[in-house]
């Protein structure tokens, strides 16, 4: 369903001009929610939703806690803490309007846009140098520490043989699931700060790395970019993949062969 919040409007000081600093101007805020209502509508019960006021007041909070130069930044806040205190809501689109912004031309109004959308994402965690298993339990917590990411569960982690013939030791594997509302390429990058920091040198193709950490599924999205092919493009034929994915979702249809990830 689609909980929508028009106008809410929020006296405050945003701007790049020190007198926007000081002198207060009205924002308003158009607010859109995606949230599954469904029980809620059927049972008429305010606890299977999101509250409204609760939303509102949110917003009021982030809009007032501080002073941001750029209604994009406001709007980004908006939508991320919604998105994070709210489960429910599985996307969530922030307008952020400006009626007033000191522009020296007549204008309608200015406003920016801020939209954050909630997906399963399934991980393929790989190790074969180093303390692995620490390794691949430090990739988690920092995964989990990211702002928009919550590793949700993980599978067991399993010992496999090095596979494609350039590793030549054993590796520890294992998959996680998370709830994220960063885009695809956010996380990538994510993904490779942290596989930076715990050691992962890029040389090689498929060679023993201290870490690596793949993206198998992002939602139930195709992606065909620059360094970014999701689903991963060779997981189903790798044991060391599926095994610990049929774990943790073997249900799952791959939106590119549409075969179940049990019957890989
Ligand atoms: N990763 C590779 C190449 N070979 N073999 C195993 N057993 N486990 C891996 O994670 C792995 C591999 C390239 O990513
Ligand atoms: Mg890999
Ligand atoms: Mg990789």
């Amino acid at each position: 369903m689609k909980i929508e919040i028009t106008a809410l409007e929020v006296t405050t000081t945003h701007g790049v001009l020190p007198s926007e600093k000081v002198r207060p101007q009205p924002f308003l805020f158009d607010i859109t929610l995606q949230a599954d209502c469904e029980d809620a509508a059927l049972k008429d019960d305010l606890g299977e939703t999101v509250n409204y006021s609760l939303v509102c007041a949110l917003v009021e909070k982030v809009a007032t806690a501080k002073s941001y130069n750029l209604i994009e930044s406001l709007a980004r806040e908006c939508a991320l803490a919604i998105m994070e205190k709210f489960d429910r809501v599985t996307a969530a689109t922030v307008r952020v309007s400006k009626p007033q912004a000191p522009v020296n031309a007549k204008f309608g109004n200015i406003s920016v846009t801020y939209s954050a959308e909630r997906n399963r994402v399934y991980l393929s965690l790989g190790s074969s140098q180093g303390d692995r298993e620490r390794t691949i339990k430090s990739a988690l917590a920092k995964l989990n520490a990211l702002r928009g990411v919550r590793v949700v569960r993980t599978s067991s982690m399993i010992k496999t043989a090095p596979e494609g013939g350039v590793a030549k030791n054993e590796f520890i594997n294992c998959a996680a699931e998370l709830d994220c509302f960063l885009s695809p390429r956010a996380l990538l990058d994510k993904i490779h700060t942290i596989e930076a920091h715990l050691g992962r040198v890029r040389d090689e193709r498929w060679a023993d790395r201290t870490i690596d950490i793949d993206i198998i599924f992002f939602g139930d999205k195709v992606i065909a970019e620059d360094g970014l092919a999701v689903p991963h493009p060779l997981y189903s034929s790798r044991g060391f993949v599926t095994r610990p994915l049929k774990e943790l979702c073997p249900e799952k249809i791959c939106p590119l062969s549409h075969r179940a990830v049990k019957d890989m």
